[in-house]
């Protein structure tokens, strides 16, 4: 159990295209372990392994829909590993996304409102399902940084200035 650092924008290492897991063994799920800890701690409902500066193709999400009847969140905890997205519909939705990566930021962006994802799951398994809503934005995102984009390279240039204008002025104010 451990909660890791979090890279953040402008860090280079955030652009690196992560590299299939081989074999899913006992060093994987400890890394996803410390990523759901991570997470949870941030909060957030997403993280690609990149995000703690491990260029792996390990996502890790929970969504968090459900409540008990307290009003709690119900955990839902779900592992991608070496995540692929097929069929995305050509409908898209857009929605407001945020990234632990671009702290405090937010902006709209433009996705396929479903797609199809295959994953193996910690114990290697091999899974199939159609996502949509929220889901298929989140794993949509993550997919992204799989490939080294964060969604703010989805903006335009100037909207994209802004935020990282505004992170380091936030940074400065900070120190
Ligand atoms: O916590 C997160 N919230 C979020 C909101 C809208 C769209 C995507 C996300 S993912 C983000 C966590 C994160 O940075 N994952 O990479
Ligand atoms: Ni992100």
């Amino acid at each position: 159990m451990a909660i890791l650092p979090i890279l953040e924008v402008p860090d280079p290492r955030l652009k690196t295209v992560s590299t299939p897991v081989e074999t899913v063994d006992d060093d994987v799920r400890k890394l996803i372990d410390d990523m759901f800890d991570t997470m949870y701690a941030a909060p957030g409902i997403g993280l690609a392994a990149i995000q703690v500066g491990v260029p792996k193709r390990i996502v890790v999400m929970d969504l968090q829909e459900e409540e008990d009847e307290e009003g709690k969140p119900i955990r839902d905890p779900r592992v991608f590993i070496n995540p692929e997205i097929l069929d995305p519909a050509e409908e898209m939705s857009t929605y407001t996304e945020g990234c632990l990566s671009v702290p405090d930021q937010f902006a709209d962006v433009d996705r396929p409102a479903r797609c199809r994802v295959k994953w193996l799951d910690a114990q290697g398994e091999a899974h199939d399902e159609i996502f949509e809503g929220l889901f298929a934005t989140c794993i949509q995102h993550e997919m992204d940084h799989l490939e080294g984009i964060v969604f703010i390279d989805h903006l335009s240039r100037l909207k994209r200035q802004m935020i990282l204008k505004k992170l380091e002025k936030a940074r400065k104010a900070a120190a």
